[in-house]
């Protein structure tokens, strides 16, 4: 679909950046400014089109994509306004699979802006054509000179400054547009007002437009020479500069306003009308490669619980009719179940959806976000492999009523469709289900959809700790099983050895008898009395790491049984092994810490403090200002390690696990745990 102005079709572009930096208010802002809504609502007040939910209402705060598609001056835009909380990060991945640009939110206070990192990161490792908005204008203060040299330090992007402000009496009033060379003053909830540039204002603007030209130019020799031989390069020339630097990704533009006044707002708009690339140009960054027909990319999973499944996907090439029949990556077909326009809460049938537009597509069964589909036949289909988010946060989950096991896991099912980076782990040792997640937000939110949207009762604990132990002598026991009932009895006989192993030997069992003292028949059965001993030791754990040879015994030719060598094998474990000076091992995991670098001297504190051992540091690959911490740290101490570390990096901390060995725990610790095991058993 080209239009007259744009003729790029309708765009798609992200709203991503820290929480709380006023994504769905601009949302709102951009609504309004646009015509698209009459009155304006407020996060605040609950009366916004985004975070319409009970579960974003109740917390102000987005937990999911709100998308929005609207017109402006005759073109058509959807915003897929992100959650900004890092835990629910998810959301955001999955969007930049196929938007044309994202507008990175952020506030103007220097000591935010380090929250970035992780928007920008993705966005210029994915080459995403993105503008930075810095909302709450209003309550600038001080240089925003030095607040844009932060901004630059987090982009690896070069930031062309677009607007500089005007300020009366401490506060923002207004704007210069660098590009347009004109000068606006700010109204609350109006337009901005045209005002003549002269004095100060005018030297200022001089300034940062040659600054704002140089930049341009560095990617244009034409503009270069220009500059280098004083000519003013024509306008069109310099719109024309912005619009190819943004699609090529060289520069980031940076705009500035507040959503809350509506200042700034038609600014952003047109910037966005005029600059932003079209399905097509994405198409071509992504590599999709189309055929005849519609195709598809799958930007988000919602399931609600009266309307079903809806995939939000993005159509190039296309149209797109309601009921066709789509291509999916696993080979089987899936039929569009209805074409929705969304706004908020607002989902409007239509019967097509233009190339370009990004739509609700009904029960693509089977379907994932990130897949791409397709309406002609032996187009490769691929699925963008979207960044997976390692968990750092755990619960421990179980249904209050058993019988709604098999509902709970079908609905943690659609959970991790909606959100992937929500797992659920089951682990039969521990007799233990585990919600897995991003933290403590994220995995509240979760439980809150499971007992709201999906009506379960439930219990969460914190989760357990796989403990083990072992034993650090040796002895030899003799285990003797007889009893008379009536007929004929029961009777087995043996004597084990039973010797520690080195760590991560496991369990090791030998035959040493000679001369048939226990017949061949029941040495599995002395083997099997063994194992199952060892699922429960003297401490209340799995035994690991440890050596049984059955050495001597004797039988009854009429009374020894496999239930007679079982019970015999276990009463020499059980007594022989408190004499062994058992011992309780926990998992260390291998552990690497990634933080800004001003951070990591904390972080080795953290380390410590939580019994941890540090073994180096290192700059993070790709992550200029930032070290990756490894350490060997006990699995107990990781639970909440997530916590501190946001708490020490403005929330953009993260961790990688995995395990490592199992180490010994004694003293007090050691106690303690085997005390409250006993207490739970
Ligand atoms: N002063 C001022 N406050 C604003 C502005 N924009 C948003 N706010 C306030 O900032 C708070 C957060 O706004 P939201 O729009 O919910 O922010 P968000 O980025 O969507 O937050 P998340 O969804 O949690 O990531 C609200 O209390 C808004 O009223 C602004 O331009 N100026
Ligand atoms: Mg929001």
């Amino acid at each position: 679909m080209s239009t007259k102005n744009g003729g790029n079709g309708p765009r798609t572009v992200a709203l991503v950046g820290p929480y709380g930096a006023g994504k769905t208010s601009l949302l709102e802002a951009m609504l309004y400014a646009a015509g698209a809504i009459g009155r304006k609502g407020s996060v605040t007040a609950g009366s916004s089109v985004g975070d319409f939910g009970s579960e974003a209402r109740s917390r102000q705060m987005s937990v999911d994509v709100n998308c929005a598609t609207f017109d402006y001056l005759g073109e058509r835009f959807t915003l897929l306004d992100c959650p900004g909380s890092i835990e629910l990060l998810a959301d955001t991945l999955g969007v930049l699979t196929g938007v044309d640009a994202a507008v990175v939110v952020c506030e103007p206070h220097a000591e935010k802006l380090m929250m970035l990192k992780p928007y920008l990161k993705r966005l210029e490792e994915q080459g995403i054509p993105h503008f930075l908005f810095v909302n709450k204008i209003d309550k600038a203060s001080g240089s925003l000179r030095e607040l844009l040299a932060f901004l630059q330090e987090a982009s690896d992007k070069p930031l062309l400054f677009r607007q500089i402000p005007i300020w009366e009496g401490g506060a923002v009033v207004g704007f210069v547009d660098l590009a347009l060379e004109r000068a606006y003053v700010y109204h609350q909830h109006e337009p901005s007002e045209a005002i003549s540039m002269d004095g100060e204002i005018k030297a200022r603007e001089v300034e940062a437009r040659f600054a704002m030209l140089e930049k341009l130019a560095d990617f244009d020799e034409h503009l270069m020479e220009e500059l280098l031989s004083d000519m003013t390069p024509q306008p069109s020339e310099v719109f024309a500069d912005l619009t190819k630097e943004l699609g090529n990704g060289d520069l980031v533009p940076v705009l500035i306003g507040s959503a809350e006044n509506d200042n700034g707002i038609r600014r952003l708009l047109k910037a966005l009308r005029h600059e932003t690339p079209g399905a097509e140009k994405t198409a071509a960054r992504l590599g999709l490669q189309l055929g005849r027909g519609a195709a598809v990319q799958i930007l988000k999973t919602y399931h609600s619980t009266l309307g079903g499944k809806m995939s939000l996907g993005r159509i190039f090439g296309g149209p797109l009719k309601d009921g066709a029949v789509l291509h999916t990556p696993t080979g089987s077909d899936v039929r569009a179940g209805g074409v929705f326009s969304l706004r908020g809460a607002e989902v409007s049938k239509i019967s097509e959806a233009s190339a370009g537009e990004c739509v609700g597509l009904g029960r693509l069964d089977g379907v994932l976000t990130g897949d791409l589909l397709t309406e002609a036949k032996g187009v490769p289909l691929s699925k963008i492999e979207i960044e997976h988010l390692p968990p750092v946060y755990r619960l421990g989950i179980e249904v209050a009523d058993r019988k709604d096991e098999v509902k709970l896991t079908a609905a943690i099912a659609k959970l991790h469709e909606e959100d992937p980076s929500l797992i659920l782990e089951q682990n039969p040792e521990l007799n233990e289900m585990t919600l897995c997640g991003q933290g403590d937000i994220h995995l509240k939110v979760a439980t809150e959809k499971l007992v709201g949207k999906y009506g379960l009762k439930l219990n969460t604990h914190p989760p357990r700790v796989p403990y083990k132990e072992t034993i650090r002598n040796a002895t030899t026991k003799r285990g003797r099983y007889k009893r008379q009932t009536g007929g004929h009895g029961q009777f087995g006989d043996v004597v084990l050895k039973i010797e520690p192993l080195t760590r991560g030997s496991g369990f090791v069992f030998t035959d040493r008898i000679t001369g048939g003292v226990v017949p061949k028949q029941w040495i599995p059965s002395v083997e099997r009395g063994v194992t199952e001993y060892l699922k429960c030791g003297p401490l209340g754990f799995p035994i690991v790491d440890i050596s049984v040879t059955l050495s001597d015994g004797s039988y009854h030719s009429v009374d020894s049984s496999d239930a007679a060598f079982q019970s015999a094998a276990r009463i020499a474990m059980q007594e022989g092994m408190p004499e062994c000076n058992p011992v309780l091992l926990e998992p260390i995991m291998h552990v690497q810490i990634h933080v800004p670098s001003e951070a990591t001297a904390k972080v080795n504190g953290v380390v410590s403090s939580r019994r941890g051992q540090l073994l180096g540091y290192d700059v993070r690959p790709g992550w200029r200002g930032w070290d990756t911490v490894l350490a060997q740290m006990p699995m107990a101490e990781l639970t909440d390690l997530i916590i501190d570390l946001r708490s020490l990096t403005q929330g953009v901390g993260s961790f990688e696990v995995e395990f490592d060995h199992l180490g010994e725990l004694s003293g007090k610790l050691a106690e303690q745990v085997v005390a409250q095991h006993r207490k739970a058993a």
